[in-house]
């Protein structure tokens, strides 16, 4: 299968995240994607560059101020001080129940606070371009899949399925799988289904698609009451309005065997046969592996082969989006692995 990859993405490499109240190296970092495009190249994998642009799909996802945001948050934060170039910025102060999000403030933080969940999505310089890449990325999958093509693989970073409709958040800045999903709706399917396997709820994916019916969203992931993104993804949550009964969460406890991973799997799979969508996005996450630093499940490599054989075997046309996975050394074998599982099911 083809696979996207932008060098753009080198270009978000903030240094440091807040882990436990100190300073660490960003878990969300370029050489991830580097190990992966290094064992796509090994295993003799295609590698193209995403051709089409995302910009005329972004704001079918994303708020035109939160766009407008993000797109100008860097020179917006150097204006504030020059010596900025060489700080991260992070939000400190957010409008939770009873404060208002309907007026953006002229404060940077201010701002900046609006249009996040968390203080865990660092940005710098190259945050924009690397996450518009990933965007196009998206894009251009969709397009390929329109074309004929079978399934694609987008190799972008940072990820997206965090990211809602105006806010980033959990290192995601545009929600990719949206963007491909929609994108395909677009080009005349009907029907779309989004699986997320990251080890996190999707959230943001969850929350653009929850009041329509013609892009079901199904997800496994570590339950929402021990596990980040907290305030999100309970089997309660089954959509509303038009798109009541779209939506089905399969939280799972922390340390979930693999073995009933793979069951919550089959379940997402039978949801996404009855909706007899014409088009499947994945949301990749590979942080359901057993060495990931910041996840309790336990895939091993080999499985990723069966979660490729799985996805094949729904028959349908297929974007996959990489998310999460921060056990760097090993993401590019766990990637390529669920690949070609994929291609020899
Ligand atoms: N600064 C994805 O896997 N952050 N995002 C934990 C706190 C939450 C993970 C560190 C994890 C977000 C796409
Ligand atoms: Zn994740």
């Amino acid at each position: 299968m083809i696979t996207l990859y932008s060098p753009l993405h080198e270009h978000h490499a903030p240094a440091f995240e807040f882990f436990r109240g100190q300073r660490v190296p960003c878990f969300e970092s370029p050489a991830r994607a580097g190990f992966v495009l290094n064992e796509l190249k090994a295993r003799g994998h295609a590698i193209r560059t995403p051709t089409t642009d995302s910009h005329d799909v972004l704001p079918q996802i994303h708020s035109p101020r939160y766009l407008a945001f993000l797109e100008s948050a860097w020179r917006q934060w150097l204006a504030l001080d020059p010596a900025n170039a060489a700080m991260q910025p992070f939000p400190s102060v957010w409008p939770v129940r009873s404060l208002r999000s309907d007026r953006e403030p002229v404060n940077f933080t201010g701002k900046l606070g609006l249009y996040s969940m968390d203080n865990g999505s660092p940005m710098d310089g190259g945050t924009w371009a690397a996450a518009k890449a990933g965007a196009d990325a998206a894009a251009s999958a969709a397009m390929l899949l329109s074309g004929g093509e079978r399934a694609v693989f987008c190799a972008t970073r940072p990820p997206g399925h965090h990211a809602g409709v105006d806010f980033m958040g959990g290192y995601c800045f545009l929600n990719n799988a949206a963007i491909a999903a929609q994108t395909l709706r677009n080009q005349g399917c009907t029907r779309v289904a989004v699986l997320d396997v990251d080890y996190h709820h999707g959230n943001g994916t969850q929350s653009i698609f929850y009041q329509r019916a013609d892009v079901l969203f199904v997800s496994l992931h570590g339950d929402p009451r021990t596990e980040y993104p907290f305030y999100l993804g309970h089997a309660d949550e089954t959509g509303e309005g038009e798109g009541a009964g779209f939506n089905l969460n399969l939280p799972l406890a922390a340390g979930t065997p693999s073995g009933d991973w793979f069951t919550a799997l089959d379940a997402a799979c039978a949801r996404i046969a009855q909706h007899q969508a014409d088009a499947l996005v994945v949301s990749l996450g590979l942080d359901t592996f057993e060495g990931d630093p910041i996840s309790t499940f336990h895939l091993q490599s080999g499985d990723f082969s069966r979660l490729g054989e799985r996805l094949k075997k729904l028959g349908l046309p297929t974007v996959l989006v990489m998310e999460g996975g921060y056990a760097a050394l090993e993401l590019g074998v766990n990637v390529v692995n669920v690949l070609e599982g994929f291609e020899g099911a």
